[in-house]
Parts: structure tokens; sequence; C-alpha cells
């Protein structure tokens, strides 16, 4: 994607590079909003359904390095997926048997995992899945799971951060028969959007500044240039009065606190692996990295809005001073909508949405399990961190004391059984906790209901300092002794640095 719509000038790159350069955040708000005029059009990524034949689809995909124009005048050196940076929106339906080719063209080992996916864990793309330099990897699975939006990304041993930073990331659509027939906008880049949200920080000569600070490696990478889909300051034209944006956090740490900045109410439909019961009415979402959710927009009145991200005390409230200080909180505008034009839409907004797959009971769960989210400085105090190395197997970021290690496996689950687990966070910020191949249920949070956009089926989970969060989930039938499946905190540095474990279904 060498970006052709780019009409970023050289000044307004160094009035971005400046802010995105100090350390500490300067809030985009205290800037002269970009005019419209020299706005980017919102790219909508490629939309890749396969070569079909009946329900066998099959998807080749070549991870590549290349540059890419995100400033007039200024080459990026990046990664992408059949583009130059990202990669094209895969689709696919419940049922679908998918066959997936993943050619490696970079000079590392890369992994692309289906995030959300239920599958057998050898086609899981998690770091056991690693694609050496010049060769393919093939993950066949079929579709077993409902409409939703998950996504796909690079899931290398210690390399996750980067390689998603440099771009290598895309979503990843499934229908089924009951979102086909629904009456939901579903007419794909014309009242159904792609939104790949992402912040990064550049460097003056144009390329990805990548983990250059301690704030780096403990909050997570954080940038103050925002991208959508791969594109800087961005416009939505809107075509339609009634938009359905499924907006994705690919961050690598951020959490945003979505909202227009004329306040207006949103109706969120969906979030990480499926449609709530029914639409609900808000005016503000959290989204932390890696989270989905799909919501219905009413631009009627055909104004020009932007979508931001609040400014907030933190990642989750609760942290330390200093650590709020580095926690990059400042407002942001994401994505301007333009419904100057808008053509009148044949959808409304529904009282009830498609039924989505059964959701787990917890009166079968058969075990539980406790999680503890631990970051070093909890113990011998801030200069732990420091020091890092090792403490009883454990590196600076751990889950029950441990850091991840490829070679252990932390426990094993039985196929078609339900658990509970207990995701404690004993740090002083908040953590996004994801599990392979499951799709969960949010039981509480300190034992308060979740939050109603929280729901329905999820596969990622944020989890705030001092907070308890338990999910319900049955394990699918697949099983493999040997292969494991992941559990980690979803900021790609902490999950880098440890904050990973592995557990293999029996
Ligand atoms: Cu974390």
């Amino acid at each position: 994607m060498n970006n052709p719509y780019s009409k970023i000038n050289r000044r307004n790159f160094l009035k971005s590079a400046m802010t995105t350069g100090l350390l500490l955040p300067v809030s985009s708000s205290l800037l002269a909003r970009t005019s419209i005029a020299k706005r980017n059009p919102l790219a909508i990524p490629t939309l890749e359904t396969g070569t079909r034949k009946a329900n066998q689809v099959s998807f080749n995909l070549k991870i590549n390095a290349s540059k890419t124009a995100f400033f007039q005048g200024l080459n990026t050196p990046t990664l992408g997926i059949n583009q130059s940076f990202l990669g094209p929106v895969l689709r696919a339906k419940h049922g679908d048997y998918v066959n997936i080719n993943v050619s490696n063209q970079i000079n590392q080992i890369s992994t692309l995992h289906w995030h959300g996916m239920t599958l057998p864990a050898n086609m899981d793309g998690g770091p056991h899945q690693e694609i050496k330099p010049g060769k393919t990897w093939n993950s066949r699975f079929q579709i077993r799971q409902g409409a939703s939006t998950l996504w796909y990304h690079s899931h290398a041993m210690h390399q996750t951060g980067p390689q998603v930073y440099s771009g290598l990331a895309g979503m990843f659509i499934l229908d089924d028969e009951a979102s086909l027939n629904s009456d939901l906008p579903q007419n794909y880049g014309v009242d159904d959007i792609p939104c790949t949200i992402q912040d990064r920080r550049f460097n003056r000569d144009g390329s990805l500044a990548y983990n250059t600070s301690m704030p780096d490696h403990m909050m997570g990478m954080q940038g103050s240039t925002m991208l959508v889909n791969g594109v800087v300051d961005p416009v939505l034209y809107a075509k339609s009065t009634l938009l359905r944006l499924r907006l994705h956090n690919g961050s690598n740490a951020r959490t945003y606190h979505l909202a227009f900045d004329d306040n207006r109410p949103f109706y969120v439909i969906a979030s990480d692996c499926g449609f709530l019961s029914q639409p609900f009415k808000t005016n503000q979402i959290r989204l932390a990295a890696a989270e989905r959710v799909e919501i219905l927009l009413d631009v009627s009145d055909r104004k020009q809005i932007m979508l931001k991200s609040l400014a907030s005390t933190g990642n989750g409230g609760g942290m330390m001073p200093m650590m709020r200080m580095m926690n990059n909180s400042a407002e942001l505008d994401i994505l301007l909508i333009d419904a100057r034009k808008a053509q009148a839409s044949k959808h409304k907004i529904p009282s009830s949405l498609p039924v989505s797959a059964i959701h787990p009971d917890p009166r079968k769960a058969v075990t539980n399990r406790k999680f503890e989210l631990e970051m070093g400085m909890m113990r011998g105090g801030p200069m732990g961190m420091m020091r890092g190395g090792a403490n009883n197997g454990g590196g600076m970021f751990r889950i029950n004391g441990k850091s991840m290690d490829k070679n252990r496996i932390d426990f094993q689950v039985k196929r078609n059984s339900t658990e509970i687990w207990h995701i404690s966070n004993a740090s002083p910020m908040a953590h996004p906790f994801h599990v392979h191949n499951v799709q969960f249920k949010v039981l509480d949070r300190n034992g308060k209901r979740p939050h109603p956009s929280e729901t329905c089926l999820k596969d990622t989970v944020l989890v705030g300092p001092g907070e308890t969060v338990r999910i319900v989930m049955s394990f699918p039938e697949y099983s493999d002794a040997n292969i494991p499946y992941m559990y980690h905190c979803h900021i790609l540095e902490h999950e880098d640095q440890g904050m990973m474990g592995q557990f293999v279904v029996v």
C-alpha cells in the first residue's frame, strides 16, 4: 500500500514527529486540527475472500518487507502481508474449510496467528508454528464459530511487538447464516467499514521509532500519531447515513476511550467474538489492545464528526504517579467522518441482533484456575525493573511468578470441558488478557457484573490494577498433548518480555 492519497507534507510531518519524539506526551488537541482538505481518505483494505470451491477456501499470504509513504516525500520501512503495511481483510463463513498458505519473505522468523479463532493447536500460528525466512507454512482448519470480527497478526517469540508495530496485522471477518440474513449494514467499504486503529511514533527520517526508552518497555509501545487502516489523519467520506464500524484496536499497548466530539450516542452490537443480545446504546466505549467492537452510528444529520480517544487518568486507574505520568493518556483525534454527502440508509437500529453461539455455562465448570499478572517493580521496588534478569524462572513480566518458557507447559485442560479462570492483576497498570482457541464469557469484575458491552463472547479482557476478573470458557474438541496454546497479556512488549504462558488440551 504505497499510499497514493498522502497529502501530508513534510511540515505537518515534522509537527507530528516533534510531538511524538518528546518524552512527555503532548495532546494532539493542543495542535491545530488538520483541515479536511489536508486529510487523507480512509483506505479500505482489500477484501480477500480467497479462492472458493464449495466450502473449501484457499488464501495465499506473503509476509514481505517494503516501504510505505505515510507522509509525502518520506518512505517508512515497513512490513506487510500482500501489501506494504498491514494485510488484506480476510473473510470466510461458518462451516468453511480454510486453507491458508503463509510465505515468509522477510529475513527473520515470523508467524501469523488467527486471533480469536477456534482451531487445532498446530494451526494456531503461535510461537510454535514459526515460519523461517523463505519458507511457507500451511494452516488448515474449519470455521466452527459464529459471525465475528477477528484479526490476525505475527506471534513470533520475543518479536511480536516489533513485527506487529512494523505492520504484520490484518482483520479476519467471519460470517454466518444469521448475520448474512440480518438487516445489519453489510456492504463492505460502503456502510460496513473496517477500522484498524493503531498509534505509532515516527523518527524525523520517517522511520518508525520502537522501544526507545524505559517507559516503552514498561508501559508498552505507544505513539501519538494515530493511524486508521495505515492512514495518518484519515477522513471517512460516509456514503450512508447508518454506518457499521468494526473498531479494532490493533495497537501494541494503548487502551482507547472512544467517543465522538459531539458526544453523540452510538450502538454497540458486537464485541470480540460475536453479537450482544441487543444493541447497547452509549456515548463512550473503552477498547483495550486486541479488543474489537462493532458499532452502529447514525450520521443522518450529515455533519462532520471526529472519533476521538478521550484523555484518561491512566490505563485503568490506580497507577502510581510516576507510571501515570509516563502513560500517554492524552486526548487523540482518530477518524474524521464527513457525512455531508451520505445517502439515506435503508437500515435502522435493530431491536434485536442475530443469535450467536451458546455461551459457556459456569455451572458446568469442572476446574477453577488462578492467574496473577505481575510486573517486576512489585517485588524489590522500581529498581527491580532495571535489574531485569531471572528470579524464580521469572523475568520482569510474569504470570503466577513465572515468565514464558517455550519448553514449559504450564497446565493441561481437558477437551470439551468448562473452566472458570480467575485473573488477578497485582501490578500497577491494566493488562488485556487473551486466551487462544476459546471464546469466553466475562462473569464478573471484583464480584461486580461486567460492562454491558462485555456480555458477548470475547477472547481478550482488560484487567485493571487490583482487579480480579472471572471468565468462563468451554474448551473445544481439539486436543494435542504436545503443542500448546498461549494465554498472555496483549500489551505486546509485555508478552515479548514474558507475560505469557502455555497450556495443552488433552
Ligand atoms: Cu501487560
